[in-house]
């Protein structure tokens, strides 16, 4: 067992120069002197002095640099090449589909805990995770990537290092992260990096993390470091996406901006203006069909600053991490087309055809009658140990891709000033209790009512039983990495010095009937992003209800017609749109509970939930339950 001594702790090592210079090449060694913070030099040699790699790569990613890492990934099996070009497929382990909650913990000192967060004590943790990355390199290269989280040079962005000995890791931040080794040469000492440190682990002959039981994510806040062990999972592995959404959290907290889980993007309004909006929903939840809507920013993630009185956002990422199931050529055909191009593409988790394609559940083409897959040679009937039948790919399956890659990218996805968000989106699967689409009061309400009271049923993207209702905060519950309390208060502190704030909107794109049937078919999305982009200039009225702005039904007549072109009868927009007071005050109950059990909780929340209880309580007296909403106009 390795001691976890001051020195471990700190990333600190003697001899720095001797170790750098006798575990790579003099190339590689003077790749890394080039970047002149002694800091960054530290923290390399006491990775190797740790992992005792065989090899080290420094990456500067050049053309060369980036094509090394495609090749190896493809020579090692980590990837598999496709017959279309540029095409590849990477395995995890049937064990590590998805993020796995369980296994990830943020360190903090002594018996501190968060509301809602896993916690491990930070010595034991790091103790641990130092003896799990001992000497893990062995016979490997170790690779490492320097980036931008964000546009280069951007007041906005955050630089990291990445260390890995997964060419599919380093090969999937190539595509999905701005490289920025030029960057950390031009910043030199000035240099503050997050770090990551990531091993694949002992690998079992499928190329897959063997000692999945040993899997550990621990992120250590204030070394601003995250390690991550015995997992290949995107969602744990890729240090620059959902590890260091933690990381920024925390910087967010302390600097008064919003690092948060959501996608940007334009919406295009009358004359082709663009309005911009963000959007939060937990995965699997029409996010990333939503965000095809629109002009791409960005699928995922988002960095929110108040820059002269007006909020603007960029995306931290260059690429998209994205759920394939159900991609077709009909429901999706902006994604579907860079799935079938040729272009750079990691498909990971999907079934290789025997003739070297790929096929998805719900590609919308027969299914074949055999082919490889995660759990290797697959065919129709395959069953799990349990009798369970093993679909062709996974549910939580995922592509790589370039933001370039999209027809439908955004001219100012790479602006260094950002862009000016006008309105926030909030979604989740809710089964019953929000209408489709709605508009807060004003900010504390919309961060109150509907940003931290999202319930969602969980999906596949997680490990665990799906379908169960849960709480989850601006769907950004799982990265958060300080106390609930203080991040709604961050929010609510947030609106108050904008000059203009933004809207905030509720969506809920899964209302289903007493039978189980959706309310609301997959396009109606259109109407409803149309609606808001018009609300934001002012050019729609709307009823108001105990819950917020609703639409008024002459609009969305109007608007189903020309984004449509179909009709929208009275009865349909009743069903969608009655208040179902009951079910929002068991809601509000709900969400006051757990509020109640978090300490930090601003007074704030509370007054807000209030009002609108006694709003709804109110209506229901007047007008019964649930109510239609043409009740509200007079
Ligand atoms: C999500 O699950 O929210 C994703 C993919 O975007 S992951 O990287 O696993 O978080
Ligand atoms: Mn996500």
């Amino acid at each position: 067992m390795v001691k976890a001594g001051d020195k471990l702790m700190n990333h600190e090592i003697d001899d720095v120069d001797y170790v750098l210079h006798s575990s790579m090449s003099y190339e590689m060694y003077q790749r890394l002197m080039r970047i002149r913070n002694h800091d960054l030099h530290k923290f390399i040699a006491w990775v190797i002095d740790l992992c005792k790699p065989s090899s080290v790569f420094i990456s500067t990613g050049s053309p060369e640099d980036l094509g090394y890492i495609r090749r190896r990934a493809i020579e090692t099996g980590e990837e598999i090449p496709l017959k279309t070009p540029g095409h590849t497929v990477h395995f995890d382990s049937p064990f590590d589909q998805a993020r796995a909650r369980e296994d990830t913990a943020i360190l903090l000192p002594g018996s501190q805990r968060l509301p809602f967060i896993r916690t491990k004590d930070r010595d034991e943790g790091l103790r641990e995770m130092f003896s799990l990355l001992s000497g893990v390199m062995k016979g490997r290269e170790m690779l490492v990537g320097f980036y931008s989280l964000g546009p280069k040079g951007s007041p906005f962005s955050i630089l990291a290092v990445q260390v890995t000995d997964s060419y599919y890791v380093m090969h999937s931040e190539n595509i999905l992260y701005r490289p920025a080794y030029d960057e950390f040469v031009r910043q030199g000492e000035r240099v503050r990096f997050l770090r990551f440190i990531h091993s694949q682990g002992e690998l079992n002959e499928m190329g897959q993390s063997r000692n999945i039981k040993q899997r550990r994510i621990y992120i250590d806040l204030p070394g601003e470091t995250v390690y991550s062990v015995n997992t290949q999972y995107g969602g744990n592995s890729i240090g620059l996406k959902k590890l260091a959404l933690r990381l920024t959290i925390k910087r967010a907290m302390e600097e008064g901006w919003l690092s948060e889980h959501m996608f940007i993007i334009g919406v295009e309004g009358p004359g082709g203006r663009a309005t911009y909006f963000t959007g939060a929903f937990p995965s699997m939840s029409g996010k990333t069909s939503t965000a095809m809507l629109g002009r791409l920013i960005g699928d995922d993630l988002a960095f929110l600053r108040n820059i002269n009185g007006e909020v603007r956002a960029v995306n931290p990422e260059a690429g998209v991490f994205g759920i394939i199931e159900g991609i077709n050529l009909i429901d999706d055909p902006l994604i579907y087309e860079v799935l079938t191009k040729p272009g750079e593409v990691i498909f990971s988790n999907v079934l290789i055809t025997e003739d070297g394609d790929v096929y998805w559940n719900g590609k919308g083409e027969p299914v074949p009658e055999r082919g490889i897959n995660y759990t290797g040679k697959w065919w129709k009937g395959k069953t799990d140990d349990k009798g369970n039948p093993i679909p062709p790919s996974h549910p939580n399956a995922r592509f790589t891709v370039s933001l370039k890659a999209f027809r439908n990218l955004d001219p100012r996805y790479d602006d260094p000033n950002g862009v000016v968000v006008g309105g926030l989106i909030f979604g989740g699967r809710d089964p019953d209790t929000w209408v489709p689409v709605f508009e807060s009061f004003n900010w504390d309400h919309g961060v109150v009512t509907i940003a931290a009271s999202i319930e969602s049923e969980r999906t596949a993207a997680v490990i665990g039983k799906t379908g169960e209702r849960e709480f989850n905060p601006m769907a950004n519950l799982d990265f958060l990495s300080v106390d609930l309390g203080i991040y709604i208060t961050n929010y609510l502190k947030f609106g108050e010095n904008l000059k203009n704030p933004p809207r905030i909107f509720g969506v809920n794109y899964f209302l289903r009937d007493e039978q189980g049937r959706f309310l609301n078919s997959k396009e109606d999305k259109r109407v409803w992003l149309q609606w808001m982009e018009r609300r934001i200039h002012n050019e729609v009225g709307a009823v108001k209800t105990p819950i917020g702005y609703v639409p008024r039904y002459e609009d969305l007549r109007r608007l189903f017609h020309n984004v449509l072109g179909r009709d929208y009868g009275l009865e349909d927009y009743n069903r969608q749109f009655a208040i179902r007071v009951g079910r929002l005050l068991n809601k509000i109950e709900r969400v006051w509970k757990i509020y109640s059990e978090v300490s930090t909780t601003p007074r704030k929340l509370f007054e807000v939930l209030e009002e609108q209880r006694q709003r709804l309580i109110e209506a229901g007296r007047l007008y019964g339950d649930p109510i239609p909403p043409l009740k509200f106009e007079y």
